[in-house]
């Protein structure tokens, strides 16, 4: 018997999601629609890093004094090309661009949306073969319809994100995103090119037994920090334990798999790097909003991420994300 098992692809769901909302104008859908385009070219290039000349540094340094890898400068311009030339979006802010680009034509001024990148982080993994990924955010404009975007519609507190969602070049290439409906996940079928449902309703567990940091800034973390951890470290059966320590190095891969499977992610703040490391517009609050959607909890350590009101685009802040009752643990260390 033939088994009738229509798969739904990225774009029949968003545009599914459309005819749920009759006065939904369809540029939301075509947003991701794009996003999912620019990510495809970003798999393709990614899957064949090592055979062609795209490894190594591009003997650049971004806006983060980073050496950027080549691959990086590629995968900006990609999602940059698909949405400078779509029309739903009025500009965009990204880790390797030191301002944001406002698009300012006809088309794009009209747009409702704006939206923020981290084209490929966890970049310093791309030699080593380990898994990447690319983290969006999406907002409304609050600048007037016609005019071109502003420095106003990318600098707007993380609780005002329409939709935000990631994608990890890894064992498979899997896009994930959250709208205030909840989060869903699309694994790329190759055989046809699309992003195809394969984690639906994703639920963040309320507990697990991941706990992600690195051991390696131990002692540059807060007294209260090194507690956690150490409670981490004493878990047995008893009380909820043993816990594992799972850090890649790859934030998408570590968040990712503390939100299928329960745990908890942190970049604290050290003693000389008091706002940690990530960035807040385009690592910690699209995280933050998919997480929270899936009944997760993320802060800087004293409040939620996604109360933060932005003051720069490359603004960074230390980030705690997670399974709410790790985060509550957290929290309630002395
Ligand atoms: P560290 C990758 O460079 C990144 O931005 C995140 O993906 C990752 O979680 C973090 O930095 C790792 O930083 O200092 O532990 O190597």
């Amino acid at each position: 018997m033939a088994i009738n098992r229509h798969i739904q692809t990225l774009d029949e769901f968003t545009i599914q999601q459309m005819r749920d909302f009759p006065q939904a104008t369809g540029e939301l859908a075509g947003l991701l629609r794009d996003i999912g385009l620019a990510s495809k070219r970003v798999h393709v290039e990614v899957n064949k890093a090592g055979l062609v000349d795209i490894l190594g540094d591009a003997g650049t340094m971004n806006v983060q004094g980073e050496e950027v890898k080549k691959l990086d400068i590629f995968a900006n311009n990609q999602f940059m090309g698909v949405l400078r030339h779509g029309i739903s979006c009025a500009g965009i802010g990204s880790e390797e661009m030191d301002d944001i680009v406002v698009f300012n034509d006809e088309i794009s001024n009209k747009s409702k949306y704006v939206c923020l990148f981290d084209p490929l982080d966890g970049s310093s993994n791309i030699d080593v073969n380990v898994s990447i990924g690319t983290i969006f955010s999406i907002y409304r404009r609050v600048s007037e319809l016609g005019k071109p975007a502003t420095q106003e519609d990318f600098l707007q507190p993380g609780n005002k994100q329409v939709a935000a969602g990631y994608v990890i070049y890894g064992s498979s290439t899997m896009l994930v995103y959250a709208t205030h409906r909840g989060v869903n996940g699309f694994t790329l079928d190759q055989s046809i090119g699309e992003f195809t449902m394969s984690h639906p309703n994703i639920v963040c567990p309320e507990s697990g037994k991941f706990y992600s940091v690195n051991h390696g800034n131990f002692f540059q973390y807060s007294d209260k920090v090194q507690r956690y951890i150490t409670i981490c470290q004493q878990k047995t059966k008893e009380n909820g334990g043993p816990y594992t320590q799972r850090y890649i190095g790859s934030m998408v891969a570590d968040v990712h798999r503390n939100l299928i499977k329960g745990g908890i992610f942190m970049y604290p703040g050290m003693k000389d790097k008091p706002n940690g490391k990530l960035r807040l517009l385009y690592e910690c609050n699209p995280f933050a909003f998919i997480v929270e959607r899936a009944g997760g909890k993320a802060t800087d350590g004293q409040q939620r991420i996604l109360d933060i009101q932005p003051t720069a685009v490359h603004q960074r802040t230390p980030f705690f994300i997670g399974s709410k009752l790790m985060m509550d643990e957290l929290e309630s260390t002395s």
